[in-house]
């Protein structure tokens, strides 16, 4: 189909437009996240466990035909110390229970964390950056579910969450609690 010259320019200035005010849009060094659509196990079960002293509560997260499933499913959120970040961090957390030590976001495709990630484009999102994709949370409880297409389950994918540490920010972006993603079902 033709589509007439002015409405070709009108379309090219709205896209100029757009993308003037979509400047948080960063497209990682190796590209934008692409969908994972390779999980080996569809319904395969992976959790995080918080036992405290502050944050109570479990991170699921289920392989799906895109992407992965998550619920999370936790108390103890002060919600006078929110809003609350939740990621999936690059690496898990070792036996001194050191949330430092879960290093940054999880970041396959090279991205850094700033500017912040546009949940309008969330390709354009670190792939750990879960709250920043789906939402802070006010606290004291999160009950959440949500598919992120670019989290895998899958060892060969570069969105891989397996045996990483999620981990809870407060306001102040301090690390108020971490555990490690295992496989339990
Ligand atoms: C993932 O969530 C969707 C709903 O968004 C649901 O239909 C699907 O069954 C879930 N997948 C698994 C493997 O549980
Ligand atoms: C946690 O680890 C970081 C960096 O590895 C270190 O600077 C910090 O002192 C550790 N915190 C505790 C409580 O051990
Ligand atoms: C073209 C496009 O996707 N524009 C988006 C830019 O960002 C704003 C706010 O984040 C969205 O509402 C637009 O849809
Ligand atoms: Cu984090």
């Amino acid at each position: 189909m033709q589509l007439p010259t002015s409405l070709l320019l009108l379309a090219t200035g709205l896209a100029t437009l757009a993308s003037a005010q979509n400047d948080t849009r960063v497209t990682g060094k190796l590209g934008d996240a692409r969908q994972v659509r390779n999980n080996p196990v569809i319904g395969e079960v992976w959790q995080a466990k918080f036992n405290g002293p502050v944050v109570f509560g479990t991170v699921t997260a289920v392989a799906h035909s895109v992407g992965v499933n998550y619920t999370i499913d936790v108390t103890g959120l002060d919600a006078a110390r929110g809003p609350y970040k939740y990621h999936v961090h690059a690496r898990a957390v070792p036996e001194s229970g050191n949330c430092t030590d879960t290093g940054g976001h999880l970041d396959s495709y090279l991205r850094g964390d700033t500017p912040p990630c546009d949940s309008t484009a969330p390709q354009t999102c670190e792939i750990g950056d879960l709250s920043g994709k789906f939402g802070l949370e006010k606290g004291p409880v999160i009950n959440k579910f949500f598919n992120d297409p670019y989290s895998a389950l899958n060892i060969i994918n570069l969105g891989y969450i397996g045996d990483r540490g999620i981990v809870f920010h407060e306001g102040s972006s301090a690390r108020i609690a971490c555990a490690t993603l295992k496989k339990v079902a």
